[in-house]
């Protein structure tokens, strides 16, 4: 499918409650604030959850928020064929010319799980420390192969037994200098550095202020 003009898309993958949502939740006002003009195509199984629950948030109009039903695998829909994610961003952008931004948040999937760079020009990997401190050695694609990884809910790990040291130990190792990000999406700590990711690789804008 022909791309009709240069709306930079950003995928937000990940395993099923890393925070993919809570991310976008965080960032994208963080992004209006600068003058950044989104939209957020989200993808669940069955059913329209992530984008009914953006909706409600009541920071973006509800038509610049499409939910996908993707019906399959996760990853068939961002990865083996992702049409109707491209025919969901390109009716936003024929309705949104002005949109310098559209969201792409994957269904919950595994460690394996990419994106095609057909559908995003670039892509972050959410994963949780509550999943365990051992999800960086697992060496999972989408941990590897990721633009940005973002390691959330730091906040959680002396409670669920995770070493949040050996994990920022181990992360560099495994992800070949590729950059990383440490967040609190309860807080906002550590989101700066997403902000600063997709300004500068994913919109080449300079760093205005981050908070
Ligand atoms: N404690 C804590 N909870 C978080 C954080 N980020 C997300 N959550 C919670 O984790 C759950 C799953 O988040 P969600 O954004 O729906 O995950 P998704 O399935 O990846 O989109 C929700 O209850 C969020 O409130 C975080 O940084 N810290
Ligand atoms: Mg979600």
């Amino acid at each position: 499918m022909q791309r009709t003009k240069n709306v930079a898309r950003l995928g937000i993958g990940g395993p099923v409650g890393s925070g993919k949502t809570a991310l976008i939740e965080k960032i994208v006002p963080l992004l209006m604030q600068q003058g950044i003009q989104i939209a957020v195509v989200t993808n669940d199984l069955l059913t329209s959850e992530d984008a009914d629950r953006l909706k409600r948030k009541g920071f973006l109009p509800e038509s610049r928020i499409v939910g996908v039903e993707t019906g399959s695998c996760p990853h068939t829909a961002i990865r083996e064929d992702p049409t109707m994610n491209l025919l969901a961003v390109s009716d936003l952008e024929l309705l949104y010319p002005q949109l310098d931004l559209i969201f792409i948040e994957s269904g919950g999937d595994n460690l394996a799980s990419t994106f095609s760079y057909d559908l995003v020009d670039s892509y972050i990997f959410v994963i949780d420390v509550g999943a365990g401190d051992d999800i960086p050695r697992k060496n999972g694609p989408g941990f590897v192969q990721a633009d940005l990884v973002v390691i959330n809910k730091i906040d959680i790990a002396p409670y669920v037994g995770a070493n949040l040291d050996l994990i920022r130990q181990q992360a560099p190792e495994y992800r070949k200098g590729k950059p990383i990000v440490y967040t609190n999406c309860k807080t906002g700590e550590g989101l700066s550095g997403v902000i600063d990711f997709i300004l500068k690789t994913v919109l080449f804008r300079e760093m205005l202020k981050a908070e």
